[in-house]
C-alpha cells in the first residue's frame, strides 16, 4: 500500500526519500528524519534533511527566480495556478491518502484537505485578475493619484503537521498570483506530504518555464528555521503553529522590521442556547471536537451550554462519543485516527489528569485506546469529555491541548456565556447554536461586544472553514488572515503613486515655498 502510494505520487525514486527504512534507525543518522505512520508507530520512509548550505542555495534561488517571475503578468501567473489546481485534482485521492498515512487524519479529511488546496487555487486564479488598487482624487490641480499592489519577494511559509497541505496551499497559491516565490518549511512530522505537494506545483511551473517558484527546505529549527525568520531576503514570513512558536517568530521578524502573518493556537468554544436545534448542535459538536482527533487549530475545545439542558445534552454527547470508531484512518467507517506521536498522548494524559485535579469530572474517555496487531504501536486515545465544576473554574481549559478533549461549562445568561467564551487568551474560532435571531445577532454584535474571535459561526461548529473567507484570529492567535477575502494583500506591497501633469508646481497642504 505505502509503496504503491509513493510510486503513484512519484516519490519512490525521489532523491530526498529513502524508502527502505526500519524502525530501529535513529532519526538523526546520516541527517535523515523518519516520517512515521502515527497509526502503527512505524516509519514510512526516511527524508534527507537540508543543511545550512542547502538553505542558502534555496533562498538564493528564490531571490533570483522572483526577479523574473514578478514580470510575468498576473493573469498569466493565474494560469499557472489554474494548472496546479488541475494537477492536484488528478491525485486528489492519492495525496489525501498520503496525508492520512503520514499524519493520521481519516481519509475523508485527508481528501478534504487537498480539496481545500484545489479550492484556494481556483480562488487565486480569479484573484489574479483582481489585484485591484484604488484611485483617489488629488488635492492638486492637474495631478492624479492611485495606489498599486506590487509583488513583494520570496515568502517563507512555515507550516504545522496537522494541515500539511492546505495551509501551504492558502499561502502559496495566493503568493504565486501575487508574483512572489515560495520557500516552504514544513513540519518535520509531515515531510512526505510537503515533498509530494510541492513537486507537483513546481513540475507544473517548470512546464511553463518558471523555475524555483515553489521550493521547500526540510530541516531542524536551528539549521533552517531560525536563519529563515532572521533573513531579510524574506519580506514576509507566514507561520502556522503554536502560540509559543508564533510569539518567537513574530518578535524576531518584527525585530528586522519584516512582516509576519501568524495563524496560531485556538481555544474554540461552542455556545448552545436552550432554544437551539439540539440535534444539529450534537452532530456539529461531535465533528468539531473529535474530527482530526482534536488536532485542528479550529477544534471545539470548550462547550458552554445553558444549564437547563446541560445534563441531557451531555448524556447524548457521551452516547455519540461512544459510537465513534477509532482505528486505522485509511479504513472505511473509521471516524477518528491516532494522535501524531507519543508526546501528544502524554500531553493528553497530563491534561486529563490536571483537569480532574482542578475539580473537573471525567464523563467519557480520558485514556489511551489500546490496539493490537498492526495498530499496536499507534498513538490512539479515546475522545474525552470533562465537565467543569459548578464554579466553572477550570484553569486547564485555558490551554490548548492538541487532542480530543472537550471541557463542558454551564451558563445562565447569554452575556455570561459570551464572557466565558471570550475569557481565554486565544481568539480563533467561536460558535453559537440558537433558534433566536436576537441571540445570534448579540453573538455577532457589530459593536464588538459579542465573540472576540476571527471566526464566528451561527448554527455551525467551530471547524471546517470555507476558503472564501479570511481565515485567522485575534489575541494570541496572532492576528494574521490567510485564504480568501482580501488576504492576498498580505503577499504584496502597496505603493501610492502621485502623478503630476501640470507645468506649475503645487505643494500639498497649500504650502508656499517661493
Ligand atoms: C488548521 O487547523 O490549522 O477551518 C486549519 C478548518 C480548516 C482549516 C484548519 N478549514 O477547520
Amino acid at each position: 500500500m505505502t509503496h504503491t502510494l509513493l510510486t503513484k505520487l512519484g516519490l519512490d525514486k525521489h532523491p530526498r526519500i529513502i524508502t527502505d527504512v526500519r524502525g530501529d534507525e535513529t532519526p538523526e543518522k546520516d541527517n535523515i528524519i523518519l516520517s512515521m505512520n502515527p497509526a502503527t508507530g512505524k516509519p514510512i520512509a526516511g527524508v534527507k534533511l537540508d543543511g545550512k548550505d542547502d538553505y542558502e542555495r534555496i533562498t538564493a534561488n528564490a531571490v533570483e527566480a522572483f526577479k523574473s517571475f514578478r514580470k510575468v503578468p498576473a493573469p498569466k501567473r493565474g494560469e499557472l495556478v489554474r494548472r496546479i489546481g488541475n494537477a492536484y485534482r488528478e491525485v486528489l485521492e492519492e495525496l489525501g491518502s498520503l496525508e492520512t498515512l503520514e499524519m493520521g487524519k481519516i481519509k475523508a479529511e485527508g481528501i478534504g484537505e487537498v480539496q481545500e488546496t484545489i479550492d484556494i487555487a481556483d480562488f487565486a486564479v480569479g484573484q489574479s485578475r483582481q489585484l485591484y488598487g484604488k484611485t483617489m482624487p488629488s488635492e492638486r490641480p492637474e495631478h492624479a493619484m492611485k495606489e498599486q499592489w506590487l509583488p513583494m519577494g520570496p515568502v517563507g511559509i512555515i507550516t504545522a503537521f496537522n494541515f500539511p497541505n492546505a495551509v501551504w496551499g492558502w499561502n502559496a497559491m495566493l503568493a504565486a498570483v501575487c508574483g512572489d516565490t515560495c520557500v516552504w518549511k514544513p513540519s518535520l512530522m509531515a515531510p512526505l506530504t510537503c515533498i509530494a505537494t510541492n513537486e507537483i506545483a513546481q513540475r507544473v511551473a517548470s512546464e511553463m518555464g518558471y523555475e524555483n517558484i515553489f521550493q521547500y527546505v526540510i530541516g531542524t529549527d536551528d539549521i533552517v528555521g531560525e536563519p529563515m525568520i532572521r533573513d531579510r531576503r524574506y519580506p514576509l514570513i507566514s507561520a502556522t503553529g503554536s502560540c509559543r512558536m508564533g510569539r518567537h517568530v513574530g518578535s524576531v521578524v518584527a525585530g528586522r522590521l519584516g512582516k509576519s502573518l501568524l495563524e496560531l493556537g485556538g481555544n474554540n468554544a461552542v455556545i448552545i442556547a436552550e432554544d437551539a436545534n439540539l440535534d444539529l448542535a450534537l452532530k456539529s459538536t461531535v465533528f468539531g471536537s473529535v474530527g482530526t482527533a482534536g488536532q485542528r487549530c479550529t477544534t471545539s475545545r470548550r462547550l458552554i451550554i445553558h444549564e437547563s439542558i446541560a445534563d441531557d445534552f451531555c448524556a447524548k454527547l457521551v452516547k455519540a462519543y461512544e459510537t465513534v470508531t477509532i482505528g486505522d484512518p485509511l479504513a472505511d467507517g473509521v471516524l477518528m485516527g491516532p494522535l501524531i506521536n507519543e508526546q501528544s498522548v502524554v500531553a493528553f494524559e497530563h491534561a486529563v489528569k490536571t483537569a480532574q485535579e482542578q475539580g473537573g469530572t471525567l464523563i467519557t474517555g480520558g485514556e489511551r485506546e489500546v490496539k493490537t496487531g498492526e495498530l499496536a504501536g499507534g498513538h490512539f486515545v479515546k475522545p474525552t469529555i470533562i465537565r467543569a465544576p459548578k464554579s466553572n473554574d477550570l484553569p486547564m481549559a485555558h490551554e490548548e491541548t492538541f487532542a480530543p478533549i472537550l471541557y463542558v461549562f454551564t451558563y445562565k445568561t447569554l452575556e455570561e456565556a459570551i464572557d466565558m467564551q471570550n475569557s481565554v487568551d486565544q481568539g480563533l474560532s467561536s460558535a453559537i447554536f440558537t433558534g433566536s435571531s436576537n441571540s445570534a445577532q448579540r453573538f455577532l454584535d457589530p459593536s464588538g461586544a459579542g465573540s472576540d474571535c476571527g471566526l464566528a459561526y451561527v448554527n455551525l461548529g467551530t471547524s471546517g472553514a470555507e476558503i472564501g473567507g479570511a481565515f485567522g484570529g485575534e489575541k494570541d492567535t496572532g492576528g494574521g488572515r490567510e485564504s480568501g477575502s482580501d488576504a492576498w494583500k498580505a503577499y504584496m506591497r502597496r505603493q501610492t503613486c502621485t502623478i503630476g501633469f501640470s507645468d506649475t508646481l503645487t505643494l500639498a497642504q497649500g504650502i508656499k515655498f517661493e
